[in-house]
């Protein structure tokens, strides 16, 4: 199944956290052809007089059931340090699991796709560089479609060419 993820951090080396994250999902076994976008500073949302983020989306091939690349997901938060208490306090990583090809999971730890994705800039930037036309399965637009309804706020800046690297 293809499959596409958030990615965001907004608690201390931040893109150590992103590169990370992503060199776990590529390293699984039952993970493939990973494709990454570019690293993008994005405004917090919902998350008052908290530190800006640093988001990407990724897409990939997987073997794995919407589940288990949930719990894999979790798995990784788990490992890098994130520590969950109160809903959106700052967090050295969270990957949100966006879409898992065009199946709708409705259960009581997991919603796909991503129920808030719609809404957010900071999600539909860096998925539009990698999936533009990949099509919403409840609201039948495509992810280009998705973004063009909302405005030009929050904030949201691609990384120039050198921050994109790690130093
Ligand atoms: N994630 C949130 C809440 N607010 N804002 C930005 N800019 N980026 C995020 O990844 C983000 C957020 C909840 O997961
Ligand atoms: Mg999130
Ligand atoms: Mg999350």
């Amino acid at each position: 199944m293809h499959a596409y993820l958030g990615i965001g951090s907004n608690a201390g080396d931040r893109r150590s956290w992103c590169a990370n994250a992503i060199v776990r999902l590529t390293s699984h076994p039952d993970i493939s052809s990973l494709t990454q976008s570019a690293l993008y500073e994005t405004e917090p949302v919902d998350a008052p007089n908290q530190e800006w983020f640093l988001n990407c989306a990724v897409g990939l091939e997987t073997a794995l059931t919407a589940q288990a690349l949930f719990s894999l997901c979790t798995r990784i938060e788990r490992d890098l340090g994130r520590v969950r208490s109160e809903r959106n306090e700052p967090r050295t990583i969270d990957l949100d699991l966006l879409f898992y090809g065009t199946e709708l999971v409705n259960t009581s730890d997991l919603i796909v796709p991503h129920p808030r994705l719609e809404t957010r800039r900071f999600v539909l930037v860096p998925l539009a560089e990698i999936a533009p036309d990949v099509r919403h399965p409840v609201l039948h637009l495509t992810v280009r479609e998705l973004l063009d309804r909302l405005g030009n706020t929050p904030t949201v800046r691609k990384l120039d060419e050198m921050q994109q690297c790690d130093e």
